[in-house]
């Protein structure tokens, strides 16, 4: 039987997935712990519209300042809360990131995930608080079955890839070896307005946005056949919800059971702002996608592409939808139009900045 108590710890709050699960959590009257890394200017945006004053009465969200590298810390936080549930969203999440800095990468997504693990065993909570672990389709990397599903073999093609299966393997380990109710949520690549501005769908709505408003010129980006299975990120947080509800703890692929390729991305979102776009290909000095106009809006940057790629991920959600009763509501093709859609009205006001 689960608690009455219902407090969630989540690490990685001030994430695209912290966000829209502390909103989920709350609207189900959990007390949400949030753990935010210090900063030297605000990285709370993405939590500003449910922030709760702490001088108020009776707040039910809460912030804790804390880092996966730190050991002590997690510690502390996990005594002074004493989460019912834990979700481990923390992590160096971006995977083109993780080449330039491995060592940082395995430390705080694949050790973090131990620290975490041994804060709840050294302070006697394995029998009372659930874990969940933000494992990604990163860890099929190149294809060895399609579509991916919970038994397909893992072969991850990036530093952040390997050690993300470090992190998935020590959460198995442990429930095995201490009987924890820790479950991974494989998921595949979800998204939504506050996605971060780095990774290839918002780089694209966002400049989709900028160049119909007149105010960027190009977006240069890397390869565009890789194929995703993409869905929208409200879909997956309520997954990882009904994960920590089940009473066995499992493995579970989340995804839409779809794949595009990127170029169909870049297609979506600039028509959705109202340029038809052409590609121009092989043969022709400019590879990329032009206007009737003749004006080039798309580039081919060399530095965007991975020393090694993950060409195609698609899932197969069946499990989860049998066994948590889980589907995605958003399709693919809603969630660039919304994506775009948010960027040109954020946009129509606000400065932008150009670190894609
Ligand atoms: P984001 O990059 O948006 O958020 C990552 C969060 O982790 C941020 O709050 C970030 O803080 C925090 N963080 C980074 N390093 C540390 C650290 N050392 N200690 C504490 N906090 C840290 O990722 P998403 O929300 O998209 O993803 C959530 C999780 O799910 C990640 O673990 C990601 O790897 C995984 N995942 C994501 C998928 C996706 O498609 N979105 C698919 C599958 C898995 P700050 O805001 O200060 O940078
Ligand atoms: P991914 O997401 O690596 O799948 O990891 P990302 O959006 O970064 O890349 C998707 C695909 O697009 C190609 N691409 C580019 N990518 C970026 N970022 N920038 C570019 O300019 C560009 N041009 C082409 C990439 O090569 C790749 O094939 C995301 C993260 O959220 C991980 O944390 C998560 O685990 C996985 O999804 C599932």
């Amino acid at each position: 039987m689960m608690s009455q108590r219902k407090v969630a710890l989540i690490t990685g709050v001030t994430g695209q997935d912290g966000a829209y699960l502390s909103e989920l959590l709350l609207s189900k009257g959990y007390q949400v712990h949030g753990v935010k890394r210090r900063s030297s200017s605000f990285n709370t945006g993405r939590i500003e519209h449910i922030y709760q004053d702490p001088h108020e009465d009776d707040p039910r969200f809460h912030l804790h300042y804390g880092d996966l590298t730190d050991a002590t810390n997690l510690i502390r936080l996990v005594q002074h809360v004493q989460p019912t549930e834990i979700y481990n969203l923390a992590a160096q999440s971006h995977v083109q990131v993780s080449f330039e800095s491995p060592e940082y990468t395995a430390n705080a997504d694949a050790i973090g995930t131990l620290r975490l693990l041994e804060a709840i065993r050294i302070l006697g909570l394995e029998q009372t608080t659930r874990f969940y672990q933000a494992s990604t389709s990163e860890l099929y990397g190149l294809v060895q079955e399609v579509p991916q599903r919970e038994t397909t073999p893992f072969y991850p093609r990036s530093p952040y890839g390997v050690a993300k299966l470090y992190a998935y393997w020590i959460v198995v380990n442990y429930r095995e070896a201490y009987g924890m109710h820790a479950s991974n949520g494989i998921l595949f690549n979800h998204e939504s307005p506050v996605r971060g501005e780095t990774f290839v769908t918002r780089k694209i709505t966002r400049a989709a946005a900028a160049i119909r408003l007149g105010r960027q010129e190009r977006l240069y980006l890397g390869n565009l056949d890789a194929r995703r299975d993409w869905g929208h990120a409200r879909d997956y947080v309520r997954g990882m919800w009904m994960m920590l509800q089940q009473d066995e703890p499992d493995d579970y692929v989340l995804a839409t059971g779809e794949t595009t390729p990127v170029r169909h991305f870049v297609e979506w979102a600039f028509a959705d702002v109202g340029i038809t776009l052409r590609w121009h290909g092989e043969g022709v000095a400019e590879k990329g996608y032009c206007e009737r106009s003749g004006d080039c809006r798309v580039e081919i940057d060399q530095r965007y592409f991975r020393p090694t790629e993950v060409d195609l991920l698609i899932g197969d959600p069946r499990k989860a939808k049998q066994k948590l009763g889980w589907a995605h509501e958003t399709s693919v093709r809603e969630l660039a139009r919304e994506m775009v859609l948010a960027d040109l009205d954020a946009m129509k006001t606000a400065p932008i900045a150009h670190h894609a």
